[in-house]
């Protein structure tokens, strides 16, 4: 094992307060892409970049090529949970993860086991009306064809945080309450560029900061270790 990893193993070994928190590298193993990567969403033919699409002004204005793109690039059928989202759940089980505070949207922290997920910006797995807020059947939004409508008329739209919108305040506030309390913090898949999420490293006031992430971010310089290699080899090898 090389010593980042086994440094990393050191840390989770010695303690039960650890808390994970992770973004879409955690799943590109998986086989969703991620926005950064050279293979993510970004370098991809579209004519409007991921956060563009993603946006609250987009959605109200451009709902067919919302979905167009949320059904061909945010779902993905079949993708299963990996070695990272495994092993976080059966740390979880061992009693020595607190919480996964997750950026992602697939679910699939919860397909692997994990009970305790923060899900910052929502998930695709949950549904409801624009208007009248009625919950849906995320399944028919993510594979049928058209715009997805409520009784009420209006587009049903997934349980999302999308840009412009603000995050939910109990869910930040428990994820600034359980980083802050935290003894290893490992900081996983990545960029560490959209905000507020990024900015909950700095509730942090441990020396035991884990960056795991395979290219560099802008909060390298703070980690107390870090490791740029696949998540979920690391994470088999823990
Ligand atoms: P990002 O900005 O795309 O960054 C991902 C980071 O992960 C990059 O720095 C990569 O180098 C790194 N990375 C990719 N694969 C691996 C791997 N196997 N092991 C280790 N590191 C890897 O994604 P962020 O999460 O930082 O950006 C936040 C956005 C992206 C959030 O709003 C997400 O909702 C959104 N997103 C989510 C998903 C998903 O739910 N799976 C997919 C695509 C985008």
């Amino acid at each position: 094992m090389d010593s980042d990893v086994a440094a990393l193993k050191k840390l989770v070994d010695e303690s039960s307060n650890i808390v994970f928190f992770g973004g879409a590298g955690v799943s590109t193993e998986s086989g969703i892409a991620d926005f950064r990567s050279v293979d993510g969403l970004y370098n991809q033919e579209w004519k409007y970049p991921p956060e563009t699409i993603l946006s609250h002004t987009f959605f109200e204005r451009n709902p067919e090529e919302y979905f167009r793109f949320h059904r061909k690039k945010l779902v993905v059928d079949g993708a299963k949970p990996n070695k990272a989202h495994l092993r976080l759940a059966e740390l979880e089980q061992e009693g020595k993860l607190r919480a996964v505070i997750t950026q992602n949207i697939d679910g699939l922290h919860q397909a692997a086991g994990s009970k305790k997920v923060l899900e910052l910006h929502g998930s695709i797995l949950r549904a409801y009306c624009s208007r009248c807020g009625k919950p849906y059947d995320a399944d028919k939004m993510n594979h049928g064809t058209g715009l997805p409508r409520c009784d009420c008329g209006a587009v049903i739209r997934p349980d999302i945080v999308l840009y412009e919108e603000p995050l939910d305040d109990a869910v930040l506030t428990e994820a600034i309450q359980l980083i802050r309390a935290a003894d290893v913090l490992i900081v996983g898949g990545t960029s560490l560029n959209v905000y507020p999420a990024a900015g909950l490293i700095n509730y942090y006031t441990g020396n035991k900061l884990v960056l795991v992430n395979l290219s560099e971010t802008p909060y390298d310089s703070y980690a107390d270790l870090i490791i740029h290699k696949k998540i979920g080899e690391v994470f088999s090898q823990i």
